[in-house]
């Protein structure tokens, strides 16, 4: 069946695929979506390894482009849709910050996270990432005080970082730090931010405990 919409999205329930969802809500724009069922094996089918050689979600599709990698999607998709708003424009001063919460969310934060849960704590100088109380010590210190990730502006770097420290939180992979804690709140009170959770995260897993 051919696509509704310029943009399909490839989700799978219950995975990182929620963040690419989130962020296509608040941007408001039309999109279709493509289930990909991670726990019935669906991403190492030959046809989605030709959209995703990983064999991971999310990836999206946009016309022509096709982008995989939760950061990557972010970008593109508010670069697209919502520049000068949800992201800032390229010579906006927060543009580079911006940039840097975006990759920091997946190259710093997603890493160290599941190292932590698995008791592995490498000396920071050992890796890309520092470790892990300089790392909270990081996420608290600029968030403190401030309503968002740059400031009082909400950016889709606060989606993408935000989902990670949300789900970590939910978790219990992160401190119940205050400063966290209420970052998490005013994220989690989204509207769209719920309409993205009730798509893709079934109420059953959360009953489950
Ligand atoms: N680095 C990827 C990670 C994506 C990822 O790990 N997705 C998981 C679901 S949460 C997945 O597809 N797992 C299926 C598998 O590895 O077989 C991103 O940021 O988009």
């Amino acid at each position: 069946m051919a696509a509704k919409w310029g943009i399909t999205l490839y989700h799978s329930p219950a995975s990182r695929a929620f963040t690419a969802y989130w962020l296509l809500e608040e941007l408001g724009v039309p999109f279709d979506v493509q289930t990909v069922d991670i726990s019935k094996g669906d991403q190492k089918k030959p046809d989605y390894l030709k959209l995703n050689p990983s064999g991971k979600v999310p990836t999206i599709t946009d016309g022509k482009v096709l982008v995989s990698e939760n950061p990557a999607i972010c970008l593109y998709l508010a670069d697209r849709y919502g520049y000068g708003s949800l992201a800032p424009k390229i010579d906006e001063t927060e543009r580079g910050a911006y940039l840097k919460w975006m990759v920091y969310s997946t190259a710093v934060l997603e890493p160290l996270l599941v190292l932590h849960g698995k008791k592995i704590d490498l000396p920071g100088r050992e890796t890309g990432f520092g470790d892990y109380d300089e790392v909270i010590g990081v996420l608290t210190k600029s968030l403190q005080g401030h309503k968002y990730l740059l400031g009082d502006r909400f950016s889709a770097a606060d989606v993408m970082l935000g989902s990670v420290i949300s789900t970590a939180l939910y978790r219990k992979e992160l401190p119940e730090h205050p400063v966290l804690m209420d970052y998490n709140a005013r994220l989690t009170h989204r509207e769209a931010y719920h309409r993205a959770a009730d798509a893709t995260w079934p109420p059953h897993l959360f009953s489950a405990g």
